[in-house]
């Protein structure tokens, strides 16, 4: 097939796992095409199979606000029309799906269909999506869509509990390759040798530092942690909270035990040499990266939010607790650090549940689902 894939190009994880997706589709002989403002984070190797056409918002002293969905609605025609696309299949509604949308109403003018999907991904629905401003066009763009899918159970239901959605939204998770991610402690003993020099017990968080992450609470368990069990706190990533929280360590004085990293593109060393990974937000549709972590071998403490149940299994992979609750956290936390055989449970529990969010389990369900959008387009035309 000759896939279409419009994405956010940053470190999110609708991104994040939308060029995944796409490698893992040319890997299996098709044509992908991203479609992007700016080279797709994880998209840093050649492939015979990938495509990458650059979306180019010019500007104009009249503009305030360069239009930026024209330029991409164009260039999704541009790109339908000159590589023969057969399906176009966008990521994070806002504003991709009505992008989508005017492109192939443009396309089909031309004599053209082609259906697109839209993966709902988390803050597209229950943030972002929700305001009045967007929540116009983001219900027809998602109504309109050829197929919708959302990345958990709990996604789907937030979408249809904001949304008058007239349409089957079809759940299919986010997955993981867990090779990329297969642990290496012993390989990368000199990297956690230098984080943790005297032995000392690696917690990880991992994002982009927005306000739903809830990094504060982060923080605060590893306080609560470091009273009991001798610890380092590893954060990684980088957004608008990090001076803030930046600020807060120096406040606590805990400078001396927290390692700001920023933005990683070798997520699987770090989570290789981690022994927790702690997520306290918000919301989370998902938490791929909790996901990426439990790959190698890392139990996860979270917060119950969202789809995180879904993901996170409490007493199996990790512990959940409710959201900002912090001493429940770090007091689970605790519990796992000072019991090596639950620990070593823990991380085989975390493995097991990987492995069924594998890579492979899941490309087959986008590539049914792009089969029947494909022939139910065939068979409009036909009529
Ligand atoms: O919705 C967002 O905040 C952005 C999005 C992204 O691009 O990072 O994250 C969402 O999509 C990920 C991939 O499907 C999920 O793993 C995240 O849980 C989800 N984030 C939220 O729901 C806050």
């Amino acid at each position: 097939m000759r896939i279409g894939i419009v994405c956010y190009p940053t470190y999110g994880g609708s991104g994040v796992l939308a060029t995944e997706l796409g490698k893992a589709l040319a890997d299996k002989g098709h044509m992908v095409h991203f479609i992007t403002y700016q080279q797709p984070v994880r998209l840093n190797a050649f492939h015979a199979n990938i495509y990458y056409h650059e979306v180019q918002v010019p500007t104009y002293p009249l503009f305030d606000f360069p239009p930026y969905e024209s330029a991409l609605s164009s260039t999704m025609v541009d790109v339908i029309l000159n590589q023969q696309l057969d399906l176009l299949h966008v990521h994070y509604a806002i504003p991709h799906a009505s992008t989508a949308y005017l492109a192939k109403q443009i396309v089909s003018k031309q004599g053209r269909t082609v259906p697109f999907i839209t993966t709902l991904h988390g803050t597209d629905i229950t943030l972002v999506g929700k305001d009045k401003t967007y929540a116009p066009v983001v219900t027809f763009s998602i109504n309109e869509s050829d197929a919708i899918t959302a990345v958990s159970n709990n996604l789907r239901e937030e979408t249809y509990k904001s949304f008058q959605i007239e349409k089957d939204i079809e759940v299919i998770y986010n997955f993981v390759d867990t090779e990329r991610f297969k642990r290496r402690a012993s390989e990368l003993m000199h990297f956690r040798n230098a984080i943790a020099p005297n032995g000392e017990k690696i917690l990880l968080h991992v994002s982009n530092f927005r306000k739903v992450k809830r990094v504060p609470d982060v923080v605060k368990v590893f306080q609560k942690v470091r009273e009991r069990v001798p610890s380092k706190l590893l954060l990684v990533g980088d957004g608008p909270d990090r001076p803030a929280i930046e600020a807060m360590c120096r406040e606590m004085n805990l400078c001396g035990d927290i390692r700001f990293v920023g933005k990683q593109e070798q997520l699987e060393d770090v989570m290789s040499i981690a022994d927790l990974f702690v997520l306290p937000s918000d919301y989370e549709s998902f938490g791929l990266a909790a996901l990426e972590a439990m790959a190698a071998e890392v139990p996860v403490i979270s917060s119950n939010a969202g789809g995180l149940p879904e993901v996170n299994i409490h007493g199996k992979t990790g512990f959940l607790s409710p959201v900002g609750d912090v001493d429940s956290m770090a007091d689970n936390a605790i519990k796992l650090l000072e019991d090596e055989k639950l620990l070593a449970a823990m991380r085989k529990g975390a493995l097991e549940q990987a492995q069924r969010f594998h890579i492979d389990n899941i490309i087959p369900q986008y590539e049914a689902l792009y089969e029947e959008v494909m022939n139910r387009a065939l068979e409009s035309v036909d009529k």
